[in-house]
């Protein structure tokens, strides 16, 4: 039976997400069972135009459902290839594992869903060795949007050349298998600073060209990275306008939403619609408002009995210090010293209000797992990612108000005040 949140937790939350519907080994507590995260994707079935999903590990109560369906296809999601820190230092191993599981269903499903990072840093080398992966296993029919991690350097041309032929704008596309309409949507790219993840008017203008024609009993799959309900906005878990999209296809019957990018599963329901939000390949995330950031955490048990599925294992956050508690949040007093540093932790800028004389030069280190920027809301300054240990400097030299944010996760804004 799903659990639900008990009520007394975080309001915005309410009490409409439920977990562990699949039995994989999330408790609503947030600790990691059996680790079935690892190397774990989502099995799609769908019958009579109604999707049900199931933990890959979870092949008992998956077959009888395998069995009747018209047909199945599986989600993975958050391989980031090219991640290496303590969370997991072998991200190809973990998605080899989810990809035996895959291999290992009764039937091979049609095609795979990749809801998005497929790399950590958007290299060329880490896309080519999730291709390797995936065609090395005879997977040819891949379907990908992509995560904040494959769009980092360059708005995502790199990612449109190489897996974005044939799609529309930002490289959002449509197409339909069996009677069911499938439709990725862009959720990364162009985020203001202070929101969640941004779909824009271009892409709704085309989504509402895209369902005109259909009927209300089309079943519809959307895929997209970030969800496209509201998990926990404060870590920028949602999608500013996915209510406008959601509208557009309130009149079908069945709608089944799947997202990444939150490692772990969630599942929600909501007239027709119903939402689910994928394990990573790579590394588990806390559960929402139960750490200081959404970072990777790193699993404080053997890691090969973890991937085994056989040990209960408790997670802990160390992946990063929590010293930044004592980091004053509000501003200090302006200095005459002309070099200031800002830690970037726990996806947060520290301090988030620096005043500096004109003059100072400022220095951004990034001391978290996942790649930051710094980039101001006027154009001024802008870095390019900063992965873990990078720092970028930049010199104030007229007073005023320099409100900054990352373009990554954009919650994360801080200003400079230059006096
Ligand atoms: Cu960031």
């Amino acid at each position: 039976m799903p659990e639900r949140i008990d009520s007394h937790e975080n309001g915005s939350r309410q009490d409409l997400i439920e977990h562990d519907l699949h039995h994989d080994g999330i408790d609503r507590r947030g600790f990691l069972k059996c680790m079935a995260w690892a190397g774990t994707g989502l099995v799609c079935t769908l019958s009579g135009g109604i999707l049900h999903s199931y933990a890959l590990a979870d092949s008992a109560r998956m077959k009888p459902a395998l069995a009747k369906a018209d047909f199945t296809f599986v989600q993975i999601s958050d391989s980031h290839i090219g991640f290496s820190k303590e969370a997991n230092k072998d991200v190809v191993g973990t998605l080899q594992a989810a990809v035996s599981k895959i291999l290992a269903l009764p039937s091979p499903p049609p095609f795979l869903l990749h809801t998005g990072d497929l790399s950590h840093l958007s290299k060329p080398a880490e896309f080519d060795t999730l291709d390797q992966v995936l065609s090395g296993a005879g997977f040819d029919h891949v379907h990908y949007v992509p995560g904040e991690h494959d769009v980092l350097v360059d708005n995502g041309v790199y990612y449109r050349d190489r897996y974005g032929k044939g799609t529309k704008g930002d490289g959002w596309y449509s197409f339909d298998y069996n009677g069911v309409h499938f439709i990725g949507l862009v959720n990364v790219l162009n985020l203001k600073a202070g929101g969640l993840g941004f779909l824009g008017q271009s892409q709704l203008d085309w989504l509402a060209q895209d369902v005109a024609q259909l009927g209300n009993s089309t079943p519809i799959v959307v895929f997209a990275h970030i969800p496209l309900w509201t998990v926990y906005p404060e870590w920028g878990w949602g999608t500013d306008d996915s209510a406008q999209a959601l509208t557009l296809l309130k009149r079908f019957g069945s709608v089944t939403v799947l997202n990444g990018h939150i490692h772990q599963t969630m599942q929600k329901i909501e007239g027709n619609i119903t939402f689910h939000t994928a394990m990573s390949t790579a590394f588990p995330q806390p559960s929402p408002g139960a750490a200081a950031g959404p970072g990777p955490l790193k699993v404080s048990d053997d890691r090969l009995q973890a991937l085994l599925g056989i040990t209960r294992v408790n997670y802990s956050v160390s992946a990063s210090p929590l010293a930044v508690i004592d980091t004053p949040l509000q501003a200090t007093t302006a200095q005459a010293s002309a070099s200031i540093t800002i830690n970037i932790d726990n996806f947060m800028f520290m301090p988030m209000t620096q005043p500096v004389a004109a003059g100072s030069i400022v220095t951004w280190i990034n001391k978290d797992d996942i790649p930051h920027t710094v980039r101001s809301i006027d154009g001024k300054f802008s870095s390019p990612p900063l992965d873990t240990g990078d720092h970028f400097t930049y010199r104030f030299t007229t007073p005023g108000t320099y409100a900054y944010y990352c373009s990554i996760h954009p919650t994360m804004t801080a200003t400079i005040v230059v006096k």
